[in-house]
């Protein structure tokens, strides 16, 4: 005989998620798709279906998010059985179990020498490359000893990620460190004896590990700062716009070349990288899009054509609406600077300025003006106009559930959770 309140919970359950959750539209079979656009972010990917409410954006947002863990990054795991952590000096030592096996892994933490506890923090992948912040401590974390990133095909599948999940996981690099600063979020948010604030914490990484910071940004929503720095290719560049500048003479990376230099993307992007970047039903505004309405600010060099400054300011511009459509572009800036060395910050400028306000207001909690952060790409001329890498106008999303929207009841809606990845 089940006890009253087991019915309750029954009922419970089976009415609740149904009066929460929005149906959202199914996702169709996307063999023939083809673009030389920017897709647009505010439909659906059947093609008609429009994004007008911010529940809409919360499907079309998972519609994204599967998209590129099948056409691009590969999957990122369920939420593992079991994260355990424990702090010693500057130590977090964190050990994951799932499916029988365990990793650990233990980045070390340096604290700022002013502020107090618990600190706000910037999560770096392998380090940061812009200058400590005063207040904020720094989460080193090893992504090589997660996922390797050697230019090698060899690396792939090596690392403690592929440890736990099997060397054959469909995961690339990026996804294996954004699993882990998943990770590393979950053991500080257990571990009050690492003094760190988890409702102010931020990720950074230059170049190749900006690329990383961009991906951690994306598919872990407990992270408030995403700062990429020269990240480029497979970071804020769009795919189809680094076609569009390497055909039209300048020397940028591009997807096709990519994947012939490293595990950074799953083995599914092979086919799109080495026939059409247009066949994706996404480019990486959407990428940079997913990190909407949290903070975003965007570091870039114009002095490296193969990085593609061009590629990145269309991306983020083209990113930018999203933040635009919920009414907080303010969150979301990008800011290139003059030729320097790559990865080096250059301090005293406008650009420490623009980053100072975006970690003063979203790390430290200050109230910071960041509305329109946001620099030109120089003297660059894109061989495309903009209207036609971004066709598409920005609503203003309002409030609720769409009337238009709820057409399938077939696809999984999971707007709700702050931790769950969609
Ligand atoms: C900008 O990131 C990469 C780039 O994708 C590579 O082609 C190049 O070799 O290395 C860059 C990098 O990570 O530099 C540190």
């Amino acid at each position: 005989m089940f006890p009253a309140y087991s019915l309750f919970l029954l009922v419970a359950y089976m009415v609740v998620p149904a009066a929460w959750a929005q149906t959202c539209p199914t996702t169709p079979s996307l063999t023939s798709y083809l673009s030389t656009s920017l897709p647009d972010p505010f439909t659906f990917a059947d093609g008609s279906t429009k994004v007008l409410t911010l529940d809409d954006w919360a499907c079309r947002r998972a519609e994204i998010s599967t998209l590129l863990q099948n056409d691009e990054l590969g999957t990122m795991p369920a939420d593992p059985q079991s994260v355990a952590a424990s702090f010693s000096g500057d130590t977090l030592t964190i050990t994951v179990t799932d499916g029988g096996k365990s990793i650990t892994f233990a980045p070390t933490i340096t604290y700022p020498s002013m502020g107090t506890a618990p600190f706000p923090a910037i999560i770096g992948m392998g380090g940061i490359s812009i200058p400590s912040p005063a207040g904020v401590a720094i989460i080193n974390f090893d992504n090589e000893g997660m996922a390797n990133q050697d230019s090698n095909p060899a690396s792939r599948g090596v690392g403690l990620f592929f440890n736990l999940y099997g060397s054959s996981a469909s995961a690339g690099a990026m996804m294996a460190w954004a699993w882990a600063v998943r990770r590393i979020m979950d053991a500080l948010e257990q571990t009050p004896a690492a003094r760190i604030n988890t409702a102010r914490v931020g990720v950074s990484g230059c170049s190749r590990d900006g690329k990383g910071a961009v991906v951690a940004g994306a598919f872990e929503p407990r992270i408030v700062l995403t700062i990429p720095q020269e990240s480029g290719s497979g970071g804020t560049d769009s795919w189809r716009i680094s076609d569009s500048l390497l055909a039209n003479g300048t020397d940028t990376q591009t997807a096709s070349e990519i994947i012939q230099e490293n595990v950074w993307f799953s083995t599914n992007f092979n086919q799109f990288a080495t026939t059409s970047v247009n066949k994706l039903p996404f480019d990486h505004h959407m990428l940079i899009g997913m990190v909407a309405p949290r903070g975003f600010f965007a570091i870039d060099n114009i002095g490296y054509d193969w990085l593609g400054p061009f590629s990145s300011y269309g991306a983020l511009v083209s990113g930018r609406t999203i933040w635009q459509s919920m009414g907080v572009a303010d969150a979301m800036g990008y800011s290139q600077s003059s030729n320097h060395s790559h990865c080096v910050f250059p301090t005293g400028t406008a650009q420490q300025m623009q980053l100072n306000a975006f970690i003063d207001r979203f790390l430290l909690g200050q109230a910071v003006n960041t509305s329109g952060i946001t620099t030109t790409a120089g003297n660059y001329v894109f061989p495309m106009p903009n209207a036609e890498w971004a066709p598409w106008s920005v609503p203003a999303l309002t409030n609720g559930t769409s009337t238009t929207t709820a057409s399938s009841t077939s696809s999984t809606s999971t707007i709700s959770s702050t931790t769950t990845v969609s």
